[in-house]
């Protein structure tokens, strides 16, 4: 009579690995615990944008700007296009669009400045955090951020998101300096 037994000690086997196969399927590449910003709504943005000098600029008006520039985020961990060129006092429309499953952001900042994020971000993964220069994309959804590149140089854009950066989740921006052909 160890037959009910066996079979519900074998149910409870299937069962477990189950469990484990769909833990494994929602995991992406990265060990790194990349679900941390996903079901959490970030702080919303009340009031006016903070206009704050940055290395990498400023924020910038929705009503000067003259460019939009469409940038893809997807679960390989990669940017489309990964490299974007601008002009010194250009204000952009960046419309970034999330094609993958899970969240993704854009974040622009010195590689300096991303680097240190991104490393709070694995930290502490539960942070919340909002800027003017930042956009914070649901699967399937698109967000906007208007910034002006008043500052010439070499910067960067990435998602910050833990293990998302350390994927390889990072772009260039080349700020050309004004007045150069
Ligand atoms: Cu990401």
């Amino acid at each position: 009579m160890n037959e009910p037994t066996t079979s519900l000690l074998t149910r409870r086997i299937a069962i477990t690995r189950m469990a484990a196969a769909a833990t494994a399927a929602t995991l992406p590449l990265l060990a790194a615990p990349v679900q941390a910003h996903t079901d959490k709504p970030h702080v919303p943005k009340t009031g006016p944008v903070r206009k704050e000098q940055k290395d990498w600029g400023i924020a910038g008006d929705a009503r000067s700007v003259k460019r939009s520039i469409e940038v893809g985020m997807a679960d390989n961990m990669r940017f489309t296009p990964a490299r974007i060129a601008v002009r010194q006092g250009e204000a952009v429309k960046f419309v970034v669009r999330n094609t993958g499953k899970v969240m993704h952001e854009f974040v622009i900042g010195t590689k300096a400045e991303n680097a240190r994020h991104a490393e709070m971000m694995v930290k502490f993964p539960d942070m919340e955090h909002d800027e003017p220069y930042m956009a914070h994309v649901p699967p399937g959804k698109t967000g906007e951020i208007v910034w002006t590149f008043n500052r010439a140089g070499e910067f960067e854009f990435a998602c910050l998101i833990a293990g998302h950066y350390q994927g390889g989740m990072v772009g260039t921006i080349m700020v050309a300096p004004a007045g150069k052909a």
